[in-house]
């Protein structure tokens, strides 16, 4: 009789284990960054620039110095000075550290001050003395080109205007072909605005250098730890090895942790310089109009239609605003991250992008806020496509999408852009979503409530992603490729301690982590404590973003107990004294396959790893797993939501949103709850009511929370989860795909088609988000579109979003 220990009990894959980590959260006693104190720490403030666009003509920082308490201020010039006012992005351009000749963005970094105390170090910012002249400002993308436009990085050897970069990718000819055999063109423009990841804990780092030692320690709000040790090793030139960067605690990254930023540098310079550690913690205004922004793209493409719903090609043009510096973080081959992920879940014959980045007077950004490197404008773009498509076409909503699924025959499928998706049941999933929402009743509600001036609405999107890059021959940062790494130490008693190159803000990797090893070698998860963030201990990986973790790290986390379960057959076959072949392995237990009582358990084997090992046997129970996935995975989803739209006033409610999400094998599905309700928390939050914009000088407008909104229990609606949809992804070692980001991806277009499809008998095709109440009233009482990002608004509102062409006039 088997005497494997029940996988669900011993905390194991699809048990939905209460998150380790929460104990220490919810008793207040997590170690943020913030709650680190060093003996003689010295604290740092930024002063950053009240004006988008100027000239430096002298910065007077005497009176800084003069006042008590005061160590240390750093301006431009001094960092010039040891090569340091611009650093390297992790996009292949230059960032200012410290301005020096120009400022480029409303709030960038001018000068720091080291002080006693952070409120000296306030104080002594605000005595510093700069005079600015002022330049002509650009804030969009259509200005960024206009003849006569200030070149914002004159800085640049070789930049003679404000574009960043012109990218293609899909075949054009080919499209072209399809175009000229539609019957029926249709058309889109739309901007996905500016949005904020706003995590609760701002950004920050405490620099620690020894002297005697020569060690630098630096402990900060990083989701990529060993990125970070490799570009200061770079940019300060100093020895890797004597370098060693602590992620603690996180408060929340959501992509806002990736990038470096000049307050890191500076607080490492000054450490070095003033040879006591120095913190530097960014206030939240800091925080939302100087870090990592995400989209701000203007999206302008057309969908070659046959009549009878099929898909014939698709053209996708994106302007994306990058601000001042380009500074994503993204697969350095594409240079709009993985947009052309557009449409992937569609049996679409031929497809061309083109792109093109430009530089503006705003803060860096592009591509971070749970976004998987841009698949989040993707999808939005493709939800919102295929909604107008089908009102061209007069097809149900639901039928169109299903008619041009990728069939689940299909896989794996290569899109019209090139990628290879794995897996799905795209059709299955939106039955249990139509069904879960009751559509065919839904539709007769809606027309009913619209004969009595109720304006009712529903709306469906659909997302696939590209979740875990990556594999090492396409996707690299800066020439480092993609993989991650998992590290296993078990102990004579059968505890163990697993470390990744990933690290968890919040996503519960301490809690997943475990559960694969318990699935793998049936030690029990409570006796498997996970570590990550610290350099000197954990594996080199490339951190967590895009979703990342589970499709490669965890991945990682199995391959590495594998090998320390071949490891472990052979102690069990010392131990039972047959030969490996006659050995059978059963959860938690090595038995001989004759006789199946005869057995050790894991933890039998791991104290023979220190006590009995057979001879010529190396000791110890430990290893290293670096894993370069095959493929990304790609998870796939369904959103629902229905609406009702106040006409008089514009406010919608929501009033049903269904969700079924299929990502695999689910480790722990508590955990993938949650983060599903937050992501779409956050999708609502973006298409209701967060709007942070720039007035023409380039102030940011939406720079503090009671602009820039944060749903609260309040306002957040209900969801629906449905999880019974599972496809494995068929080359992860225990079939799971990424979710972190899927329903902050595909949530927003549910939420817009769900208003735009109340309000259809306007006419008006689309509105751009946030859709707050003016905007839907505006559309709603002049029959027009409201699109563009304030200041500049459409010239011609008629225009502005598209419209049906017939074939040959467009
Ligand atoms: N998981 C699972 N089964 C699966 C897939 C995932 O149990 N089939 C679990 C994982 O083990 C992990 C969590 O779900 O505990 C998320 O896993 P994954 O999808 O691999 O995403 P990452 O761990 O790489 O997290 C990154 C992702 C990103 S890029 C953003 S942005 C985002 C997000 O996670 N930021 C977050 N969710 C967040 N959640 C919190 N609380 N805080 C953030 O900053
Ligand atoms: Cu694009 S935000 Mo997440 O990938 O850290």
């Amino acid at each position: 009789m088997s005497q494997a220990l029940d996988e669900i009990k011993i905390g194991g894959l699809g048990a939905s284990r209460k998150r380790v980590e929460d104990d220490r959260f919810i008793r207040g006693r997590g170690n943020y960054t913030d709650d680190i104190t060093l003996p003689g720490m010295l604290h740092m403030e930024i002063l950053r620039s009240p004006l988008a666009h100027a000239r430096i003509k002298s910065i007077d920082a005497s009176k800084a110095w003069d006042i008590p308490g005061v160590r240390l201020v750093l301006t431009g010039e001094m960092m010039a000075t040891r090569n340091l006012a611009w650093m390297p992005t992790l996009s292949y351009d230059t960032q200012a550290v410290l301005a020096t000749d120009k400022v480029r963005f409303q709030g960038q970094e001018v000068a720091c001050v080291i002080a006693d105390d952070p409120y000296i170090a306030k104080d002594a910012c605000e005595a510093i003395d700069v005079e600015y002249e002022p330049l002509p400002v650009i804030v969009n993308p259509v200005q960024a080109v206009a003849d006569g436009a200030p070149v914002i990085r004159d800085d640049k050897e070789n930049q003679p205007d404000n574009v960043i970069y012109n990218w293609e990718v899909g075949d054009k000819a080919g499209t072209d072909r399809a175009f000229e055999q539609a019957d029926v063109i249709s058309k889109l423009k739309l901007h996905y605005p500016r949005s904020h990841p706003s995590p609760i804990e701002c950004c920050g780092s405490i620099a620690d250098f020894n002297r005697a030692t020569s060690k630098l320690t630096v402990y900060m709000t990083t989701q990529a730890p060993h990125i970070i040790r490799a570009a200061v090793a770079m940019v300060a030139e100093l020895p890797e090895h004597l370098i060693r960067i602590v992620s603690p605690d996180i408060g929340g990254g959501f992509g806002n942790k990736v990038p470096v930023y000049p307050g890191y540098v500076c607080s490492i310079l000054a450490s070095i310089l003033l040879e006591r550690p120095v913190k530097w913690i960014e206030d939240k205004s800091g925080n939302l109009i100087s870090t990592g922004f995400a989209r701000d793209m203007y999206l302008d493409s057309e969908m070659a239609l046959r009549k009878d719903g099929k898909i014939l090609g698709v053209r996708i043009h994106a302007d994306a605003d990058h601000g001042a510096f380009f500074s994503d973080a993204q697969p350095s081959k594409f240079k709009i991250g993985l947009l052309h992920s557009a449409f992937a879940a569609y049996d679409i014959p031929a497809g061309h992008l083109t792109a093109r980045g430009t530089y503006s007077n705003k803060a860096p950004g592009g591509v971070a806020y749970r976004c998987s490197f841009r698949v989040t404008e993707a999808m939005f773009f493709q939800e919102r496509m295929m909604q107008v498509a089908a009102v061209d076409l007069g097809i149900d909503q639901a039928e169109f999408r299903r008619m041009n699924f990728v069939q689940d025959e299909q896989f794996p499928y290569r899109t019209a852009f090139g990628f290879l998706t794995d897996s799905g049941q795209y059709a299955k999933c939106l039955d249990v979503g139509l069904k879960a929402v009751g559509y065919e009743e839904f539709r007769q509600q809606q027309a009913e409530a619209r004969k009595r001036g109720k304006l009712l609405g529903l709306g469906i999107s659909t997302m696939t992603e590209p979740l875990g890059a990556g594999n090492s021959r396409e996707y690299d940062i800066l020439g480092i490729k993609m993989f991650d790494s998992a590290d296993l130490k078990v102990h004579m008693t059968g505890k163990a301690i697993l470390r990744t190159g990933a690290k968890s803000q919040g996503q519960g990797h301490e809690t997943t982590w475990a559960q694969i090893v318990a699935h793998e070698l049936g030690l029990p998860a409570e006796d498997v404590v996970v570590e990550e963030g610290d350099t000197d201990t954990a594996p080199f990986g490339m951190g967590t973003y895009a979703s990342r973790s589970t499709p490669v790290a965890g991945a990682a986390v199995a391959m590495v107990s594998r090998k320390i379960r071949a490891k472990a057959r052979k102690l069990a076959a010392h131990l039972l004294e047959v030969s490996e072949e006659d050995i059978e392995w059963e959860l938690g237990r090595f038995y001989v396959r004759s006789a199946p009582d005869r057995g050790v358990t894991i933890q039998e084997c791991a104290m023979a790893a220190y006590s009995n090992m057979p001879d010529g046997m190396e000791p110890g129970l430990e290893n290293t797993a670096y894993y370069d996935p095959p493929n990304l995975t790609w998870p796939f989803a369904v959103y629902i939501v229905t609406v009702e739209v106040d006409p008089e006033t514009g406010v919608w409610d929501v009033l049903n949103m269904v969700a079924v999400d299929d990502c695999g094998v689910r480790i722990n599905p508590m955990i993938v709850e949650g983060q599903i309700m937050g992501g779409l928390t956050e999708a609502y939050a973006m298409a209701n009511m967060q709007f942070i914009t720039f007035d023409a000088e380039g102030n940011c407008v939406g720079s503090n929370y009671m602009d820039y909104l944060l749903p609260t229990a309040w306002e957040t609606p209900g969801f629906e989860l449905h999880s019974e949809v599972v496809t494995p992804s068929p080359h992860h070692p225990i079939g799971a795909k990424g979710v972190g980001e899927c329903a902050a991806v595909g949530g927003p277009a549910a939420f817009v088609n769900a208003v735009m499809d109340a309000i259809s008998d306007t006419g008006v095709r689309n509105i751009d988000m946030p859709l707050l109440p003016d905007r839907v009233w505006e559309a709603i009482t002049y029959r027009r579109d409201v699109s563009g990002a304030p200041p500049v608004r459409a010239e011609d509102d008629a225009g502005r979003s598209g419209g049906v062409v017939p074939p040959g006039q467009n």
